[in-house]
């Protein structure tokens, strides 16, 4: 395969973006990560001991060679733990150190602190430990076998299914699989603290979370929240992978920096990364879909069982987004989905880009696509003849609202001309023997909001310095998503001033406390919504102003390009002006907002409500050509269109589309996570687990945005934009498999992701 001539059509913009702000630090590498960070004299350096069974009592550890080697300082154990050893975040079941028994291989165990990290992983390997196996659980379906599972499963139902499959016309029953995906954000896992006067520490971590390492180091260390300030540049990358699995790295230099009085930095190495964290969950699920003679889905019923790894970590929140998304883009008027979060011996699976959306949409885009080959129809018929529609009620009781998925599918089939691409790609396959072509269409429908209500809010503190520059703290974490550039929009826009007057600070808690995790897709919608609040407010004050010494209406004064205005007219005072005057009157130049989204709700006790502010929609057209000696593909083209809302920075909004289609494909297509049957991580280098790179990108993209109204519910009408576009990714899977369809008319259909190489040969010549 040669490389490809990668062709990514420009994108009309009607309004100039405004350049990431983070680019030209970036382009120089001069931006700070954790790495980076300036540390004090003296400065300790920690690796984590982890454990090398899945699961096993801990008969001995012998720490004696590594403490004896110079320049150890100390090796922690959970004996060491001043407060709790429990690291859990939504169920108390993960310490921080293996008590007793291990659950997972890599699980840590201990810290070796030393002067220097060559030191630290020479003493690692002089530990010795000896380990009673016990039987290790690695598929989500042998811990249901055993009756291993996190919490109590969970259930949404709408309708009756039982009523609604016995009046189907057709009936199938299937099973599918998807697998996990590691997060491989480029920055590694790492964290450092300082310990500051009387018990007082500051953690610099690469977290999307910096509450959540706030509060459980508090509890690991035995100290109240306000003894500890968390403070965050930026991310070299997160996924979700950060957040909640930056927490244990941050907490354990936390505890090594109380024992020991000294600073501590721990950063784990690629290898680490991948052994101790937790991935993309792997799902096995069953599904049972009725349709009518008119191909209408009446009825779908599916079980899913979730591998969760050894603890809960976000898995029964993970789970619940499953099942929200378990109909993807279609209205199914009767539904039971049962999600299990499977307990088994792997390191705990956490968020990652979807948050289980994706692997529920795998299970239905199957179930239609196994439908289509059984009735002889194009998978395209059915998946148009189901799309939602305005009021259409979604399994958990929430009323389809402002929907453009109908709008997003009709564009998609009109502006790249479905129709005849498949026609295309029919005449090229009966004229070509080894080469064939597959094309599929793939709708998305995601939820926007934390599914837990009550995670859903934000603050900004905004302070205007007497010099007329600005600093801007919110809860927002800057992971390359371009989040910072958005809040400086915001910002400037507010005051019509210029982009260097404003400062996007680092996100840290003694500024912003109480934050929710970037994450969701929800971080410009919560914290640009609250920034918006709290600019309006110093807005106010500002025209008043001018408003008392001009004796006009406040209505009647403007700001513009620096300069205000009364009734239209420009006045003689610029912004720095107006700056100096507020301090000289004694106005407050600092404001703290607080923004909660409104309207949503959910009752987990009858697994109904309101729970998402908006749903984002789009449609992605995929085609691949595969070789059919060699089981090989590429992508000629994914074209897709786009409900941004009205985005306020396309630039960055097309970034997030394009990165999160090639990671999408990446997870259906090449990246294939394989642990032993003794539990032990096998794809565990970048050698072994086959990530997107610049020859497996499709050859063109094309993204063109859905023209609508936008959203009152998204910032500035500008609609979340993170998780969605990964979802575009599944249509290759099914782009794949249609050329292999056209290949061998004997291919059994099987659903079983990530569709590598490997098993594109195998389903080619399956007799
Ligand atoms: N994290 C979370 C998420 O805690 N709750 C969510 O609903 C969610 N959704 C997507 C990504 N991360
Ligand atoms: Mo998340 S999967 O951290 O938005």
């Amino acid at each position: 395969m040669k490389a490809n001539t990668q062709k990514i059509k420009p994108t009309k913009q009607t309004k100039k973006s405004l350049q990431n702000i983070d680019s030209y630090t970036h382009l120089r590498g001069e931006s700070i990560y954790v790495d980076d960070v300036n540390v004090r004299q003296g400065t300790l350096h920690a690796v984590v001991f982890d454990s090398n069974c899945a699961h096993g009592k801990i008969k001995s550890v012998d720490y004696s060679k590594a403490l004896a080697l110079d320049g150890v300082v100390r090796i922690l154990t959970s004996d060491d733990v001043t407060g709790e050893n429990q690291i859990g975040g939504i169920i108390p079941d993960e310490p921080l150190f293996a008590e007793g028994e291990v659950h997972f291989w890599g699980q840590p165990i201990g810290l070796i602190v030393a002067e220097s990290i060559s030191i630290a992983k020479k003493a690692r390997k002089l530990i010795i430990a000896e380990f009673e196996e016990l039987p290790v659980i690695t598929t989500a379906k042998q811990a249901k076998e055993k009756g291993s599972f996190i919490n109590a499963p969970r259930s949404f139902n709408l309708g009756n299914v039982n009523e609604a499959f016995a009046n189907c016309e057709y009936v199938f029953e299937g099973e599918t699989f998807s697998n996990g995906q590691e997060h491989l954000y480029i920055e590694s896992q790492g964290a450092y603290v300082e310990p500051l006067e009387n018990g007082n520490f500051r953690i610099v971590s690469s977290t999307q979370g910096p509450t959540q390492v706030q509060r459980i180091a508090a509890r690991v260390l035995g100290i109240p929240m306000h003894k500890i300030e968390v403070d965050v540049t930026r991310l070299g990358g997160g996924f979700g992978g950060k957040e909640d699995q930056a927490t244990p790295w941050a907490v354990m230099a936390a505890l090594a920096a109380q024992i020991l009085n000294q600073s501590v930095k721990l950063i784990l190495d690629r290898h680490d990364d991948l052994r101790m964290t937790g991935k993309r969950h792997p799902y096995e699920t069953t599904y049972k879909i009725g349709l009518s003679k008119d191909l209408k889905i009446q009825a779908f019923e599916i079980e899913l069982l979730q591998n969760s790894g050894a603890a809960a970590d976000l898995s029964p929140a993970i789970a619940e987004r499953t099942l929200f998304h378990a109909t993807n883009s279609y209205y199914v008027p009767n539904v039971k989905s049962t999600v299990y979060s499977c307990k088994t011996n792997l390191p705990p699976n956490t968020a990652f880009r979807g948050f289980g959306g994706p692997q529920g949409m795998f299970v239905i885009e199957s179930a239609i696509a196994r439908v289509a080959s059984e009735l002889g129809v194009l998978n395209t018929t059915i998946q148009e003849a189901n799309l939602l529609k305005e009021n259409d009620e979604f399994s958990y009781g929430q009323i389809a609202q402002k929907v453009e998925i109908r709008n997003s599918w009709n564009t998609a089939k009109e502006k790249f001309e479905l129709e005849k691409v498949q026609n295309e790609v029919a005449v090229f396959n009966e004229n070509s023997a080894n080469i064939k072509k597959g094309v599929a269409v793939m709708p998305i429908t995601f939820g926007i909001s934390f599914t837990n209500t009550q995670m859903n809010h934000a603050r900004a503190l905004v302070h205007i310095y007497q010099d007329g520059s600005i600093g801007v703290s919110t809860a927002a974490v800057e992971m390359g998503q371009g989040v910072n550039t958005k809040l400086l929009q915001i910002a400037v826009d507010s005051f019509s001033i210029e982009n260097h007057r404003v400062k996007i600070e680092s996100t840290n808690t003694t500024r912003v406390a109480n934050t929710s995790p970037s994450a969701a897709s929800a971080t410009a919608d919560l914290n640009g919504k609250a920034l918006l609040m709290a600019c309006d407010s110093l807005l106010f004050r500002l025209k008043n102003i001018v408003a008392e010494e001009y004796k006009v209406d406040i209505k009647t004064v403007s700001l513009r390009d620096e300069w205000v205005y009364i009734n239209d007219q420009k006045s003689t005072i610029s912004w720095e002006h107006l700056i100096f005057k507020a301090m000289a009157l004694r106005v407050a130049l600092t404001e703290n907002a607080h923004y909660a989204t409104p309207v949503i709700h959910f009752d987990k006790t009858k697994e109904k409500g309101h729970p998402f502010a908006y749903h984002v929609y789009g449609t992605a057209i995929v085609t691949t050509t595969v070789d059919c000696l060699r089981g090989t593909y590429e992508f000629d083209s994914v074209k897709i269109i786009h409900d941004f809302g009205k985005s306020m920075n396309l630039g960055i909004d097309l970034g997030q589309i394009e990165g999160g289609l090639i990671q999408g494909i990446g997870w259906m297509t090449m990246e294939e996570i394989s642990y032993a049957a003794n539990g032990k991580l096998l794809s565990n280098a970048l050698s072994t687990y086959k990530v997107p790179d610049v020859y497996s990108v499709p050859k063109e993209v094309e993204v063109i945005p859905l023209e609508t109204p936008g959203n009152d519910m998204a910032v500035l009408k500008s609609k979340a934009v993170g998780e969605p576009p990964l979802m575009y990714g599944i249509g290759a899977y099914f782009a794949i498999q249609n050329a292999i369809r056209a290949f061998n008319p004997k291919y059994k259909m099987r659903f079983h992701a990530p569709m590598t190489p490997e098993k594109v040969l195998m389903g080619l010549y399956q007799k």
